[in-house]
């Protein structure tokens, strides 16, 4: 039985690789799963070979070190096979992974599958000794047990290689699975996992720069898509017309969906979150409804998934916020109908959007959008029903990110830009992207700012309008960037989180904790012994300096703005010696007010800083937690595995369904000024 390395680039959640890996143990072979660099890994700008142009902005660099590392750990496996999963984006590292496998292991075969194989197979076979198109999950199989056999690969549904005539053998389309069901879980072993990067082999880990964290998996409980964006593969002309994909939506039954979840949960030690991956999560009513009951009874873990405007609808949030739905992501792509419409393919508009966001947002969630950019496509109209969008989007929301479009081979946008006559630069085998134009960033910077902020239209206007702003890019870049920081905080490498989110459920933990009788009478007797023991009073001191009065004179804004920002003395000049602004004084007070909202801890009355607060709340809770009645309370409390908790005091213990009441009341009933 052969042992097959399986190779994905830049990312470690290779849902399509597990589930082969799991497809070929079924079938008795051994399998590696590597991810070839981590995901946040193509910021590394000193590698060796340079690559050719990046296509993520950055340079994909992989160095000599890397590939070695890859071949000594094939070699010390004695490795079989290696299955490369292709992604358009790093199409050029897998192309030089198999040029040096070919050298180094010349007797073992590279087989390419993947997005990438299955829109482009003619070029693809080009690169390597055999391709395996669309869902591979039968064929592969097949191919490994040929393989193995030294049988012929002809006649192997999806399968394409050359013959020792060195003509290349097209065994047409691959086999739909119609019934998801039939399928393995993923492979989600770690004795077989190896991540390579930054010159080092990672083996058995999860690495901290990649999607997958220890208390993340991800799910999917469908394939398909009912869209067809023109940037996606779904709206591909290539995977619509070559046979590849199964473009129907096909899903999982709840049942099986279920299992899954649940024997992730016992195999995965301090598993809290589930990723649904499902391109668009929310369709099938019926579906949604009978899951959702059944998640919140047998799962209970929080979730996220992708959402489509037009199926954000009131039956799906009602069965899904019952059972642990966190967040959600709505691609937005752009504002303006007109690109939605025109040259984006998509059948959504912003009204759409807007109904969908304020639903979800009726429910208490926050939502998370994306945008893309850098489309020569895009006029000055649209990007300014973006920016409109963004206004008036209902608070709280994050943009993901604008990412830069990509241009992909023969796809009908890429035909569309050449037709009009645009300049695109060809970044790897099948990408082109547009060369970079200022307004592309200074756009950005203004989605950005619309969305951080608390701007009135008239507001904003000036900003837009600012020629001073739009020929020097330091100033946005920096305002942007310390907004972003005064709204979030980054929790791990990968995630940032909502600091009046964080502050929100810092709050509720202390309120918890603190109203919990053992701790109210742990309180009590440290204030009665004059112990005062968490000293917060004595900080609420006034951090910004007249932070509770209204927006102040133009220059007053201006030092404010650098006082609660730290933008260097020359991004500050921009703003201060732009005359649109200057001539609008509403652009200022409205950006100073919305500096105000991120810096401040919330209603407290009292300018504390967001960062000053939270570090007061972090340390009363580490306090609480590392106090001795607390920490018998929190272990009784684990034992349950239900939300239930212990009233203590009362001599025998009780355990009751709902915790005090206690986030209404202040947290700071630790006052140190207020001991007798
Ligand atoms: C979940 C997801 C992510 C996740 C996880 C990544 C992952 N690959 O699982 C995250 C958020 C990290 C992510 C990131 C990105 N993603 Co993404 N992502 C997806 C999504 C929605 C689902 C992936 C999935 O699990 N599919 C289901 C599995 C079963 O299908 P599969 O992976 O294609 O695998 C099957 C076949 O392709 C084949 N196969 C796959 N590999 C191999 C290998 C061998 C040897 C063989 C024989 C067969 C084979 O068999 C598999 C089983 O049937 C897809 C859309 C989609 N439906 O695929 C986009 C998609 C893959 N992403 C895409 C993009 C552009 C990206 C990013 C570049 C975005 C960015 N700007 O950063 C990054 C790149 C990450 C990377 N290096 O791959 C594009 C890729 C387009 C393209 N032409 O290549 C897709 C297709 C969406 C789109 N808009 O078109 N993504
Ligand atoms: S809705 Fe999402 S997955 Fe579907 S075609 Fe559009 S971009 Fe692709």
């Amino acid at each position: 039985m052969g042992k097959f390395a399986f190779i994905a680039t830049y990312d470690n959640a290779f849902n399509g690789i597990r589930i082969l890996s799991s497809c070929l143990k079924n079938a008795g072979h051994e399998t590696l799963m590597i991810t070839f660099k981590n995901q946040f890994d193509y910021t590394i700008s000193d590698a060796e070979p340079g690559l050719p142009d990046p296509v993520m902005g950055t340079p994909t660099g992989v160095t000599q070190r890397e590939l070695d590392l890859l071949v000594e750990l094939l070699v010390e496996h004695k490795v079989d096979y290696v299955g490369l999963s292709v992604v358009t984006h790093f199409c050029q590292v897998a192309q030089l992974v198999t040029k040096h496998l070919r050298k180094a292991l010349p007797q073992v075969p590279v087989i390419w599958g993947g997005i990438d194989t299955t829109m482009f197979p003619k070029r693809a076979i080009e690169q390597t000794d055999i391709i395996a198109i669309g869902e591979c999950e039968l064929s592969l199989v097949e191919l490994v047990a040929a393989l193995d056999a030294g049988r012929s690969l002809e006649g192997i549904e999806g399968v394409w290689f050359r013959n020792a005539n060195g003509e290349i053998v097209r065994n047409g389309r691959p086999k739909t699975l119609k019934n998801l069901d039939e399928l393995p879980f993923p492979d989600w072993s770690w004795d077989n996992y190896y991540a390579i990067s930054r010159n080092t082999l990672y083996p058995n880990i999860i690495t901290s720069d990649g999607f997958i964290t220890p208390w993340r998996r991800v799910v999917m409980t469908s394939r398909g898509c009912p869209f067809a964006c023109a940037y996606c593969f779904h709206g591909s002309h290539a995977v619509r017309n070559n046979e590849g994909f199964d473009e129907s939506v096909r899903r999982r039954s709840v049942d099986n969906v279920i299992a899954e979840l649940k024997y992730l949960r016992e195999t995965t030690p301090g598993l809290t979150y589930i990723s649904f991956f499902d391109e668009v999560f929310t369709l099938m009513p019926k579906w949604i409804v009978e899951f959702s009951e059944r998640y919140s009874k047998e799962i209970g873990l929080d979730f996220s998934y992708y959402t489509y405007p037009k199926t954000t609808k009131k039956v799906y949030l009602d069965a899904l916020i019952k059972c642990g739905m966190q967040d959600v992501v709505m691609g937005v792509q752009t504002g303006s109908d007109k690109l939605n419409r025109d040259i984006y393919n998509r059948t959504t508009s912003k009204k759409n959007v807007l109904d969908a966001a304020e639903l979800i947002n009726s429910y208490g969630i926050e939502y998370h959008i994306d945008l893309l950019g850098e489309c020569p496509l895009e006029q000055e109209e649209d990007y300014r029903e973006t920016v409109d969008l963004m206004l008036r989007l209902p608070r709280p929301f994050n943009i993901i990110g604008v990412y830069k479009l990509h241009f992909y081979r023969d796809y009908h946008l890429t035909l569309e830009a050449q037709k009009q006559g645009h300049e695109l630069t060809q970044v790897n085998e099948n990408t082109w992207v547009a060369p970079s134009r200022p307004e592309y960033k200074f756009w950005e910077n203004m989605f950005y700012l619309a969305a951080l902020g608390r701007f009135t239209s008239q507001g904003i206007e000036p900003f837009m309008n600012c020629g001073v702003l739009r020929e020097n890019q330091q100033a946005l870049d920096e305002l942007v960037v310390a907004m972003q920081r005064l709204q979030y905080i980054i929790v791990e490498s990968v995630e940032k989180k909502r600091k009046d989110r964080y502050i929100a459920e810092m709050e509720g933990d202390l309120a918890k904790i603190c109203g919990v009788l053992p701790v109210r009478l742990w309180v009590g007797l440290k204030n009665a012994l004059h112990g005062g023991w968490i000293d917060t009073a004595s900080r609420l001191q006034d951090a910004v300096p007249g932070a509770d009065q209204p927006a102040g004179s133009f220059d007053s804004n201006i030092k404010q703005v650098q006082e609660m920002t730290g933008i260097s003395d020359q991004a500050l000049s921009f703003f201060a010696n732009s005359k649109t602004l200057r001539d609008n004084p509403v652009a200022l007070e409205d950006l100073v007010l919305s500096l105000r909202a991120l810096y401040c801890a919330p209603g407290s009355g009292e300018a504390i800083t967001k960062d000053e607060y939270i570090r007061l709340l972090e340390t009363n809770i580490a306090k609480l937690r590392g106090s001795r009645p607390v920490k018998w309370y929190i272990d009784q409390r684990s034992r349950k595995t239900d939300d239930k908790w212990l009233v203590g005091g009362t001599g025998k213990g009780e355990w009751i369904e709902d915790l005090p009441d206690m986030a209404a009341q202040p947290t700071r009933m630790y006052d140190d000024t207020n001991r007798p």
